[in-house]
C-alpha cells in the first residue's frame, strides 16, 4: 500500500504533524487515504469543499478525570475519553472501550473508523468512540459500578439520545452499560435511549448481543459466495473469546464450518474436534475466567501461552475478533503458507498494513473491519429505532434486518471496488462507499 497522489500525501503529512504520538490513528487514516486516491481524482468537488481536511479532524474531543474508590477505600484516578468525530449523517454513535492500553490515539482511530462503518450500515449514524484506561479485570462488581458511575458523572453532559449514543466495546458489556445508563438516567431525570446494548428488561434489543459476530458471518458468507466458496466444511480460527468472538464462532459453526481455536490475551486453545462453545460461554460469560480453563472441560484439547500463536494453526478462514494489530506481516505470511484463503475482521483494525499487503500478495480474500463488523453498530441503530418507536421487535425480525444490512454492505463494497477499478479489493470498496455518503453530506451542509 503506497499513496502516490500529491494532495493526499501532503494532507497525510499535515495530519501526522498535528497528531504526534498516535500511531494507530495515523495507521487508520493512511489506510483510508490509500483507498481514496481514485475518488480524489474523480471528485474534485469534494476536495474543493475541504472534506478531507475536515474528516481527519474530530468535531470535538473530550478528556476527563475519572476518580473512583476501590473496595479497600483507596482512591484511583483514570482518564476518560469521548471523541465525537463526525455528525454529518446522524448523531454521534460508537462504543466505550475499557482497557489499560486506552489513550487518545486508540480512541481516535476507533472514532475515525466508526464514521465510515456507520455510513456503510445505511442507517443515520455519525461516528464517535469513548473509553478509559481503566482495567476491569479482577475488579469486584462494586468497583466496576463505582468506576462506571464516576465515568458517567462527566460524560452525561456530552451525550444524549439525539446527540451522541454510546455502546459497548472491549471491556464494556451488558453489566457496564447497565451501570452507565442507570447513572445517566439519574443525573438527567429522563428515560431515553441514550445507550445501546442495554439489558432486555430496559430497552435493549434482542439480537444486539449476537449482532457483531453474527453480522461478521453474514458478511463473510456473502463474500465467500461472490468468490464461489462457502463456510461448509471449512476450518476456521477465531481469535479472542469475548462478545464478538463467541457469536462469530456460533454462527460459523451453524453455517457448517469447524472452529478449531479461540484465544484471550494470555494464550489460545486448539481443539481439533471443534470448539465446544457452551464451555467457552460458561468460562467467559458466566465465570469471567481465562480461556485456559477450557482444558478442565476438554483435557484432550491443547492450550498454548501467547495469543499470536493462534495464527500458526492451518485454516481455511481466519476471523480475528480480539483487538487492533493482532495479525502482523509475519503471522499473515504463515496463514498464507498454511493455505488460509479468507481473512474477515470482527475486531477493529486487527491487521497491520504489512499483514494486509500479505493478503493481497497471496490472493487471500480480505473482508475489512469497517464492513465486516458493522453488524454490531447496525443493530445498535435498530435498538435506537425501537426505543424511539417505544416498542420491541422479535429476535427473528432484528436478525432478518441484520442479514439484509450485511448483504447490502457487501454489495456496496463490491460495487464501489468495481466502479473505481479495484475489483475484489473490498477494503478499498468499504472505504470509498463509506466515505462518499459522509463527504456528500458534509459538502451539502457547508463549512461546518
Ligand atoms: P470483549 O471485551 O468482549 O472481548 C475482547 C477479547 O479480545 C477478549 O478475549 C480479550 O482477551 C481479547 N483482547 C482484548 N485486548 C487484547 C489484547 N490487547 N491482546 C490480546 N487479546 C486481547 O470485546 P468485544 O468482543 O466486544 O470486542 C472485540 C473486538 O471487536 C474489538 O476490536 C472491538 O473494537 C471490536 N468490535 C466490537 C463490537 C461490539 O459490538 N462489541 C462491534 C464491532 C467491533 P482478555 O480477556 O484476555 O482481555
Ligand atoms: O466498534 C463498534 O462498532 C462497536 N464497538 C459497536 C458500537 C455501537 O455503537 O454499537
Amino acid at each position: 500500500m503506497a499513496i502516490k497522489n500529491a494532495y493526499l500525501l501532503d494532507l497525510l503529512e499535515r495530519t501526522k504533524k498535528r497528531n504526534p504520538g498516535e500511531p494507530e490513528f495515523i495507521q487508520a487514516v493512511t489506510e483510508v487515504f490509500t483507498s481514496l486516491e481514485p475518488v480524489v481524482e474523480k471528485r474534485q468537488d469534494l476536495v474543493d469543499a475541504g472534506v478531507l481536511e475536515r474528516i481527519v479532524e474530530p468535531e470535538r474531543q473530550i478528556m476527563f478525570r475519572v476518580p473512583w474508590v476501590d473496595d479497600n477505600g483507596k482512591m484511583h484516578v483514570n482518564r476518560g475519553f469521548r471523541v465525537q468525530f463526525n455528525s454529518a449523517i446522524g448523531p454521534y454513535k460508537g462504543g466505550i472501550r475499557l482497557h489499560p492500553s486506552v489513550y487518545l490515539g486508540i480512541i481516535k482511530f476507533l472514532g475515525f473508523e466508526q464514521v465510515f462503518k456507520n455510513s456503510l450500515t445505511t442507517l443515520p449514524m455519525g461516528g464517535a468512540k469513548g473509553g478509559s484506561d481503566f482495567d476491569p479485570k479482577g475488579k469486584s462488581d462494586n468497583e466496576i459500578m463505582n468506576f462506571c458511575q464516576s465515568f458517567m458523572n462527566e460524560m452525561y453532559r456530552h451525550i444524549g439520545a439525539d446527540c451522541d449514543v454510546p455502546a459497548g466495546d472491549i471491556g464494556t458489556g451488558a453489566r457496564e452499560v447497565g451501570y452507565m445508563f442507570g447513572q445517566y438516567k439519574r443525573l438527567r431525570n429522563e428515560w431515553v435511549g441514550v445507550f445501546t446494548g442495554k439489558g432486555l428488561q430496559y430497552g435493549g434489543s434482542l439480537a444486539r448481543k449476537e449482532a457483531t459476530g453474527f453480522g461478521l458471518c453474514y458478511f463473510t458468507k456473502e463474500m465467500l459466495q461472490a468468490n464461489d466458496m462457502s463456510f461448509e466444511g471449512k476450518t476456521v480460527l477465531v481469535s479472542g473469546s469475548g462478545n464478538v468472538a463467541i457469536y462469530a464462532c456460533q454462527k460459523a459453526t451453524e453455517f457448517g464450518a469447524k472452529v478449531v481455536a479461540m484465544s484471550d490475551s494470555n494464550g489460545y486453545i486448539y481443539d481439533k474436534n471443534g470448539i465446544d462453545l457452551d464451555a467457552v460461554k460458561q468460562i467467559k460469560e458466566v465465570e469471567r475466567k481465562r480461556i485456559k480453563e477450557y482444558l478442565n472441560y476438554h483435557p484432550e484439547a491443547e492450550y498454548h501461552e501467547g495469543c499470536s500463536g493462534i495464527w500458526t494453526i492451518p485454516c481455511d478462514i481466519a476471523l480475528p475478533c480480539a483487538t487492533q494489530n493482532e495479525i502482523n506481516g509475519e503471522s499473515a505470511k504463515i496463514l498464507a503458507k498454511n493455505g488460509c484463503k479468507v481473512v474477515s475482521e470482527g475486531a477493529n483494525m486487527p491487521s497491520t498494513p504489512e499483514a494486509i499487503d500479505e493478503y493481497f500478495n497471496n490472493g487471500i480474500i480480505y473482508g475489512p473491519a469497517k464492513a465486516a463488523n458493522a453488524g454490531g453498530v447496525a443493530t445498535s441503530g435498530l435498538e435506537m429505532s425501537q426505543n424511539s418507536l417505544r416498542l420491541s421487535w422479535s429476535f427473528e425480525e432484528v436478525d432478518e434486518k441484520l442479514k439484509g444490512i450485511m448483504k447490502s454492505i457487501f454489495k456496496a463494497c463490491d460495487e464501489a471496488s468495481k466502479e473505481y477499478g479495484m475489483e475484489g479489493n473490498y477494503m478499498a470498496g468499504a472505504n470509498i462507499a463509506g466515505f462518499i455518503k459522509v463527504a456528500e453530506a458534509m459538502k451539502a451542509q457547508g463549512n461546518v
